[in-house]
């Protein structure tokens, strides 16, 4: 690994390509996740590189409906396990949430690559390996999945995602929750609660705001949870970036 000084301007994000990087060498993250990432890093740009409160509106929102779920659901793909898998194991532990590896480039190499970091991260069990169940009208492998995971789950977060799965899932009744960098992707358009953040940012920030909130009372989250409007929620997200631009020079 090429050695990045900490005093490197852009030490974060060029940590967060070598996470990628190594991801892709090692064989969790497919050679797509790198474009992948690369986009994600472009918007995340216009952010700054931070997480404006906008956004973290959404998370708490995000934490209230996983606290509120009967069956939480977290997907989790290549990217995802390479940057933030010990997130992801903390977040299920502390809603309690299942972890349900789905891949859009599925393959049993793959599969068990991921479940591996997934328990050597701390999880307990990780499901997505039968694959006995499918999700209507996806023709590709992010239609496979788990009768008892995402498939019987009110609640699922898919980070990274791409369009079609996310409208699937919602034709299925469930809530839908993405982490995704873009505010103008299918998905991000979507879900029921985007979060328009980096999910190395986002992640840490939803496992304490679910800590916080399960001392809450039900009613005042069912509440909050209520009151959600993604699209205005997206429309402030276009506004802080637009913003950032005028202002920049
Ligand atoms: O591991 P697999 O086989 O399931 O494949 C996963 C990838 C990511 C390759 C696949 O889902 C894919 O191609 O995704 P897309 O359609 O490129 O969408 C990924 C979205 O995530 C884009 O809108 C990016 O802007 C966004 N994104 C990328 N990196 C981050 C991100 N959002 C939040 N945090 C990031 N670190």
């Amino acid at each position: 690994m090429t050695h990045i000084p900490k005093s490197h301007p852009r030490y974060q994000s060029l940590m967060l390509r070598e996470l990628i990087s190594s991801g892709m060498k090692n064989g969790l993250v497919h050679e797509t996740g790198l474009i992948a990432h690369g986009r994600g890093e472009a918007f995340d740009y216009l952010l700054g590189e931070d997480t404006p409160s906008i956004a973290d509106e959404a998370c708490k929102i995000a934490a209230a409906q996983l606290v509120l779920a009967n069956d939480p659901v977290l997907s989790v793909n290549g990217n995802v396990a390479a940057l933030v898998a010990q997130d992801c194991v903390k977040l299920g532990q502390v809603v309690p949430a299942k972890l349900e590896v789905n891949l859009f480039h599925r393959s049993a190499e793959r599969m068990n690559l991921i479940c591996d970091v997934l328990k050597n991260a701390g999880a307990a069990s990780v499901y997505g390996i039968h694959g006995d169940a499918r999700i209507a009208g996806l023709d590709h492998n992010r239609g496979i999945c788990d009768k008892n995971g995402i498939y019987g789950s009110d609640v699922v977060l898919v980070p990274l995602e791409d369009g079609d799965r996310c409208a699937a899932l919602k034709k299925m009744g469930k809530i839908v929750i993405t982490i995704d960098l873009n505010p103008l992707s299918r998905t991000a358009r979507t879900a029921d609660i985007t979060i328009v953040d980096n999910v190395v940012r986002a992640l840490p920030r939803m496992v304490k705001y679910v800590q916080d909130m399960k001392q809450q009372d039900k009613e005042t989250l069912k509440n909050m949870a209520m009151l959600w409007d993604n699209m205005d929620n997206l429309r402030k997200m276009l506004g802080v970036i637009s913003d950032r631009l005028h202002t920049l020079f």
